[in-house]
């Protein structure tokens, strides 16, 4: 048998990557159509391939792919693989605590795994079409559950496991869930997180909450409300390991993912069932060049669309065997991952550039004390990769033997956009490098206009649409518009800047919006601004980012205060404010207590020159003299912590 999944849509050398890409841009329609016949199971075609109108006018814009055609995206990522891989390992699962048994779960157990939490979340009432928030830490069960809701149509909603109380009922109430599983408590490290404590405490403000089943992980005392939580393990021995596929329509939703905006309120992402399945099956075929019998793993939580689409969907679509981490990296020490990449002999490893820089940082004996010989392709994703990062990712884990693909891509395009493809085109430090065939990006100056030269830099846009775009924000069909499409008309604007070489290779620069990226996650400075103004003593606070050697990004928060210039307390008070509410990691690094914030004529705060002093960067502050208050820059500047 060949190694690599044969198929002509997975490129197999740079001059097919360029011949893939030439087709998908000279017909499309062509390219999806046939890479979709060829290598999914449908119940029935489509009838119109695609069907869209970019625009930023809400009541015109809309993608649909694959419209009329019928399938369920569980039947591609397991039963179609029984016969032929029925006892290959779908899943190895790797406990927080290095002494516990590893599980290997093969394809045949993960078929009669889904179909007892399918037909346990049916008994509990749940329902084609009903929202599921799904609050659970990195076991086996949050992928039963990812599949369980896509067997039987309803919607999953996974709120990683870090996030607080208001975050958790928040999102629950934006998309109305009247189901939430959960777990007595999550490993991590040598804590544990009070996952239904959370729970109890996020659902005392929602009203549409029936049922919330809970996995018992931990053997934590917990409290168990009659009539509305029941015991997962109970309900999943009463469960049959029979459930038919629920037939859905390919742009029926498959799950909706938040992330943060730049208001305070968090936006739910909506993915659709088919187009969402041949992306990323299509995206982890050709990016990681899976060949049969690697072993695959993506450090990422499940909470994020890195986890939904390269732990879960993309890999078990391929037929791939995926492995899932509970713990953290530092536990029991920094040298975790490289431990499992040895014990699990993983050849393939995706991690996130936060990682990357921290563990650089110790001891390189918890490094070379592991046979990383296994691998064969390194991957990041999440953030721009600094070149010393990439160099000692390079040199000390990939033996400066194995592709580095640094996969740029986001919540919102639901799978991987520019990356190389591991060992067929050229990687460059530092550059995500190339689009993947059928997806058309392109740089757009200040005023508007597409840079048409070779080498360019500007604010990076799609312009064509891809199958796994998200299809709307849930609920707020304008802000869609308003947030990606009014920007550059008929394209679709993705909130970063980025660099062209004269190769049309791209280096992504970082967010041009008022997003942070924290260690890898992604944070609105709205949403900390909030909570930081809900100090009694605030008055107003603006929030950026500034460049932190291990985070990527850190927060620094300038904060005015009601006629008071005291501000020992006050800083520490709205660290644990901000800890309290959003969760330790959105704590800002810096406060700085002043007078007065910049602001133009119309009372915006200017976060654009805020972002400069933070940085330390004061020669380029652009012209102030149209500021609401310019004599507020200086005394600004000088109070820099
Ligand atoms: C997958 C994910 C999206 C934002 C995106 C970028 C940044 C992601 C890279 C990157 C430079 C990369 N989804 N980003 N990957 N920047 N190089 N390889 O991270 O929705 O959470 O974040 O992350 O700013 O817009 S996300």
């Amino acid at each position: 048998m060949l190694l690599r999944q044969m198929s002509n849509f997975i490129a197999s050398s740079e001059a097919q990557y360029e011949d893939l890409y030439k087709q998908s841009t000279e017909d499309p329609k062509k390219f999806w159509s046939d890479f979709a016949e060829q290598e999914f199971v449908w119940h029935k075609q489509w009838d119109n391939l695609l069907d869209y109108k970019l625009s930023s006018d809400a009541n015109d814009l809309g993608v649909k792919w694959f419209e009329g055609a019928k399938l369920n995206i569980t039947e591609n990522c397991i039963d179609r693989h029984l016969a032929a891989k029925g006892e290959q390992t779908a899943i190895i699962f790797e406990a927080n605590d290095p002494k516990e048994e590893a599980l290997h779960i093969t394809y045949s157990e993960l078929a009669k795994n889904v179909n007892k939490t399918a037909n346990m979340l049916k008994a509990n009432g749940a329902k084609k079409g009903d929202r599921i928030c799904l609050y659970m830490p990195m076991t086996p069960e949050l992928a039963y559950a990812v599949l369980a809701c896509a067997r039987i149509g309803a919607v999953h909603s996974v709120v990683f496991a870090g996030f607080s109380a208001k975050s958790l009922s928040d999102r629950v109430m934006d998309s109305k869930c009247n189901l939430v599983l959960t777990a007595d408590g999550g490993y991590r490290g040598n804590k544990i997180t009070s996952l239904k404590e959370i729970t109890d405490e996020a659902l005392m403000s929602c009203d549409c909450v029936e049922k919330v089943i809970v996995l018992n992980r931990t053997n934590s005392k917990i409290a168990m409300e009659y009539g509305r939580d029941v015991w997962w393990q109970e309900e999943f021995a009463k469960a049959s390991d029979v459930c038919p596929a629920e037939i859905m329509d390919a742009e029926d939703m498959l799950f909706i993912l938040y992330t943060s905006g730049s208001t305070g309120k968090p936006k739910g992402m909506v993915h659709t069932c088919g187009g969402y399945m041949v992306y990323v099956n299509y995206s982890f075929r050709n990016v990681f060049q899976y060949e049969e019998g690697d072993i695959y793993w993506c450090t990422a939580d499940i909470g994020w669309i890195t986890g939904h689409s390269y732990i879960v969907y993309g890999p078990l679509s391929a037929g791939a065997t995926t492995l899932m981490f509970e713990g953290v990296p530092s536990y029991p020490d920094m040298g975790r991952f490289w431990e499992v990449v040895e014990k699990h002999k993983v050849n393939i490893f995706y991690t996130a550039p936060t990682a990357i820089r921290s563990l650089a940082t110790c001891d390189m004996r918890l490094v070379t004390k592991h046979d990383l010989s296994s691998l064969k392709t390194l991957g990041t994703v999440g953030e721009p990769i600094n070149l010393e990062a990439w160099e000692w990712y390079d040199e000390h884990i990939g033996k400066k033997n194995c592709p580095i693909v640094d996969t740029w891509w986001q919540t919102e395009t639901g799978g991987i956009m520019i990356t190389s493809l591991a060992g067929v085109t050229k990687d460059i430090p530092t550059y995500a490098t190339l689009p993947l065939p059928g997806i058309q990006p392109c740089l757009m100056d200040e005023s508007g206009n597409e840079i048409t030269s070779a080498e360019g830099e500007g604010r990076l846009c799609i312009k064509y649409p891809w199958p796994s775009m998200a299809r709307t924000i849930y609920g707020d069909h304008q802000r869609y518009a308003d947030t990606y499409f009014s920007s550059f008309a008929g394209k679709y604007f993705t909130g970063d800047g980025a660099k062209r070489n004269a190769e049309g290779n791209y280096r992504i620069t970082g967010r041009v919006d008022d997003i942070v990226i924290v260690s890898g996650h992604n944070l609105g400075t709205a949403e900390i601004e909030n909570i930081i103004n809900e100090h009694e003593l605030v008055a107003e606070s603006a929030v950026v980012g500034y460049p932190h050697d291990v985070k990527g990004n850190s927060i620094y928060a300038f904060v005015t205060l009601k006629g008071t210039s005291e501000s020992g307390a006050v800083t520490r008070e709205i660290r644990e404010l901000v800890a309290k509410t959003l969760g330790p990691i959105c704590k800002p690094e810096k406060i700085q207590i002043t007078t007065g914030l910049p602001k133009t004529r119309s009372g915006k705060i200017m976060r654009r020159i805020l972002r400069k002093i933070a940085a330390g960067d004061f020669e380029n502050l652009g012209d102030i003299s149209t500021l609401l208050n310019p004599e507020c820059v200086e005394e600004v500047i000088k109070g820099r912590v």
